[in-house]
């Protein structure tokens, strides 16, 4: 067979083998920022199946754009043990650890992968499974994100879950997805408030977790179902929240 075949031959089947295998997983996390990919490892590392959904062709989420484009990003000390765990390289300065946004972005991918999270670029997540009795969060319907910029009508694909985490950021895209189209779960977002970096770093961590059957949220997204303050380019809250998810799933689906 000539190459240029076997070229598309061996990139379909090599693609429809993994996507058939994840029509089913454990958990869905949809966006591939700081605290997708946090949670990502540790909820594989704990043997659980986990893909994550994100719509760019990249990675890393606002990490890339550090605090008005300075390549360096920081975090408090408390986030050490997170950094450390992924292998990220630190610096301290005025009582922060500093961080090179690129390295973040890319260990942060690589630790998750390396765990056995799945990573699936240009794939938006337009809206959700449900089932009923009980009511809960059964599932994300998924498109390639090009077919959302050229606005053909293609119909998505479902994806079966037993969580699903919103880590879409201020976007928070599935709470305003459930907050619309399924009312009776009395999902209310009020959206992030002004800056305060120390508030906004507790408090993203300790409302962090579950917020209907079968749907979680970590990051940003906490802040804008919560009316939490936002942060800016400090990370240690976004790395801690997507721990603080994983451990909630954890206990949550292994008991
Ligand atoms: O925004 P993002 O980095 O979320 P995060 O993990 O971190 C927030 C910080 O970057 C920063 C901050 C804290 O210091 O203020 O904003 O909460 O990453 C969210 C990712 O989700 C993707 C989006 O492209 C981004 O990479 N995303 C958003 N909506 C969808 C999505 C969707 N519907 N489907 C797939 N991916």
């Amino acid at each position: 067979m000539e190459l240029d075949a076997l070229i598309t031959r061996t990139i379909i089947e090599e693609a429809s083998k993994e996507l058939s295998e994840l029509s089913s997983v454990d958990v869905a996390i949809v966006g591939a920022g700081p605290s997708g990919m946090t949670a990502a490892k540790y909820l594989a590392e704990a043997g659980l199946k986990v893909l994550i959904v994100e719509r760019k062709l990249s990675f890393g989420g606002g990490i890339g754009g550090g605090g008005m484009l300075f390549h360096k990003v920081v975090s408090l000390k408390e986030a050490k043990s997170i950094l450390d765990d992924f292998g990220v390289r630190y610096s301290e300065r005025n009582g922060l650890l500093v961080t090179d946004a690129s390295e973040l972005i890319a260990k942060l991918a690589s630790g998750a992968i390396s765990s056995g999270a799945k990573i699936l670029l240009g794939a938006s997540v337009e809206d959700v499974v449900v089932r009923t009795n009980p009511l809960r969060i059964a599932g994300i319907v998924v498109q390639w994100s090009a077919i959302h910029i050229s606005g053909l009508h293609v119909d998505p694909l479902s994806i079966m879950t037993r969580a699903v985490v919103d880590a879409t950021g201020h976007d928070a895209s599935i709470i305003r997805i459930v907050s619309k189209k399924v009312p009776e779960l009395g999902v209310n977002p009020r959206g992030a408030g002004p800056m305060d970096a120390a508030r906004g770093e507790e408090l993203v961590v300790k409302y962090t977790g579950k917020v209907v059957p079968g749907l979680y949220a970590t990051g940003m997204a906490v802040a804008e179902l919560h009316g939490l303050p936002r942060m800016g380019p400090i990370f240690s809250g976004m790395l801690l929240s997507g721990k603080r998810v994983a451990e909630v799933i954890i206990r949550d689906l292994k008991g």
